[in-house]
Formats: C-alpha cells, structure tokens, sequence
C-alpha cells in the first residue's frame, strides 16, 4: 500500500506488469494501451460525455460492448496494481498504463494528470457505437475523430498506435500484427503501410482485412503474415491522410512528438481542470468519487 498520490509507485507496478512471457507477443503493453483508448475514445465534445472520466468498461453496457472485446484481459493484469495502490481511480489507473506502456515500449514521454472519478453506477455509461469500425474508411473515421475534437493530422498521429500489438480472432475477428515487433513502439506501420504490397485477404471468419507475406522466404520459414485493416489502408486513399502518412514514415521524431501530444489529448477528453491541474468536472460523474 503506497501513499495516496504516490503515481510513481504505481508507474512502477504498471511496469511489472507488462512482463508477460506466455501472453500474445510477451507484452501486456499494446492491449494496456488499447484500454487506455478505448476508455476515452467514446468522447462526444458536442454533449460533453463519455471519455475517460468514469472508468464505465467495469460496466456491462461498456464493457460488454463487442467493441471492447479482449480488454478485460487488461483489465484484469491490472488489477493487481489497484489493490496495491487502492487509492488510485481506475480511470486514472486505465490511462495512466497505456502511457506508462507506451514509454516502456521505446516510445515518447506522453504527459498524463491525475484527477479523474470514477462513476458510482451505469447511468452515466456512454453509448455503444462511438467507437471506429475498421471496417469502414476515411469517411467514417472523420466522422469518430471529429465527433472527438480531432483534425486529419491527429487522426493519422493516433493510427501509428497499431504499431502495437495484433488483432485477436476471438475478438475483433481480425488476424496478425502490423509490424515485425509489435511491442516496440515506432514508425514502422507507417513505412510497412506505404511501402508493402497490401492483399485483400477475407479470413474463414468472413472478416476482410489486407495481409503481406514475404514473397521470398522459403515454404518453411514462413513467418505470420503482416495485416492492416481496412480503416488503416484508407489512409492511403485520402489526400489529406496520405502526406501524414508519409511524413511519419519518413520522420520518426516528428511522429513520436505528435503522438505524444494527440495521445495526451485522447486522454483528457471530457476532463477539465483549473490553474493547478484539479479535476473540476466531476459533474459526469454522480455522486462524486468512488475508490
Ligand atoms: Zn486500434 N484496433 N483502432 N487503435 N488498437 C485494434 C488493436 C489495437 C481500430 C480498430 O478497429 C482496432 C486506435 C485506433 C483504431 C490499438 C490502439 C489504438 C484492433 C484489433 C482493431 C480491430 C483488436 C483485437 O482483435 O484484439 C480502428 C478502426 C481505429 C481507428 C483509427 C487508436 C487511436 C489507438 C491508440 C492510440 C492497439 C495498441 C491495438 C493492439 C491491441 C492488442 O491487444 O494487441
């Protein structure tokens, strides 16, 4: 048991927790840091709600959501961190390790502020469907990014997340990883996504995806394929995408001070604080705080 507002000694604890030698790709960074996404990815600006305040996924109408399918695996690796530091929220605790798991990973330093309730109940639970499907394209990603508070280049900035980690059959029902080592954060998926010859591959499950096989290793070296989604190929098809998409290919630093701060962004969506960094909406969150 740390001290109340001991971040640090948490930190650490996230840290020990990434180590996970049977799991996926040995990592619990990549699913932590689609938690931390998922949690404030359901912000609307326009009616002020969803967004990470909360911590609603603890909930069935959240976290039950199909879209959320595979995070209660996250969920779980920390719960051992919250009943060491129970004073830490876990919507604090939820953002807090994906980026505490994307430093760990070799990426940037992604500022991050306590302060964040969690909600005493469902009622304030956003909607399902506000998170992307990927099977759609640019269109529909402007109109999830936008309804956020995002522009073109954020939403290109956010994307290079899927250096990370894979798609789970079981969950989303897409198949593989978008890069080589997908528990080392960089700009990898953006080169691979410009430079690789991209197939239209529909998996036994029905789901359409676009896959890459090294044309040239032997039958019996064959290594997993490579995937991109639909949404992430439409990058490519968009001219105000496109020069992004190139720029962070080209650009590791420029890419990684952009995610950086659109990550921050994500995860103070719906969050509003004074002069000294408070919280000083708790107004989404009724009756006050639960820990
Ligand atoms: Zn993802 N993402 N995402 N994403 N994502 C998956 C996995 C991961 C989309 C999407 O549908 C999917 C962002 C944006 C978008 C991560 C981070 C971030 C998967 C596979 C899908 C289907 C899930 C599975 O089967 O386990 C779409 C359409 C997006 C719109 C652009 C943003 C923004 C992210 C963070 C900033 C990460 C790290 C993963 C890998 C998770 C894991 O368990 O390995």
């Amino acid at each position: 048991m740390s001290q109340p507002g001991d971040y640090d000694a948490v930190r650490k604890d996230i840290v020990a927790q990434l180590k996970k030698p049977d799991y996926d790709d040995g990592s619990a960074g990549p699913v932590f840091v689609r938690l931390a996404w998922h949690s404030a990815g359901t912000y609307d600006a326009k009616s002020d709600t969803g967004g990470s305040n909360g911590a609603g996924m603890r909930y069935e109408a959240e976290g039950g959501d199909p879209a959320n399918a595979g995070l209660q695996v996250a969920r779980a690796f920390l719960e051992p961190v919250k009943e060491r530091h129970p004073w830490i929220t876990y919507s604090d605790l939820w953002t807090l390790a994906g980026a505490v798991a994307v430093k760990e990973m070799g990426g940037p330093d992604v500022k991050w502020l306590p302060g964040r309730t969690d909600f005493v109940d469902d009622s304030k639970v956003p909607p399902r469907g506000r998170l992307p499907d990927a099977a759609q394209g640019a269109d529909h990603l402007r109109h999830i990014f936008y309804r956020m508070g995002f522009n073109d280049q954020e939403i290109v900035a956010l994307s290079g997340a899927h250096n990370l980690g894979r798609g789970h059959k079981d969950r989303s029902g897409f198949d593989g990883p978008w890069v080589n080592n997908p528990t080392r954060f960089s700009n990898q998926y953006f080169r691979l996504l410009l430079n690789l010859d991209w197939k239209p591959r529909t998996l036994s499950n029905g789901v359409k995806q676009f896959n890459y096989s090294d044309p040239d290793a032997a039958e019996d070296e064959k290594e997993e394929p490579l995937m991109m989604l639909p949404t992430d190929v439409s990058l490519l098809s968009d001219n105000s995408f496109l020069p992004w998409v190139k720029k962070y290919a080209e650009d590791k630093e420029l890419f990684f001070q952009h995610f950086a701060d659109v990550f921050a962004k994500l995860l103070e969506l719906g969050i509003r604080r004074d002069d000294k960094g408070s919280v000083v909406n708790t107004d989404n969150v009724r009756g006050g705080y639960v820990s």
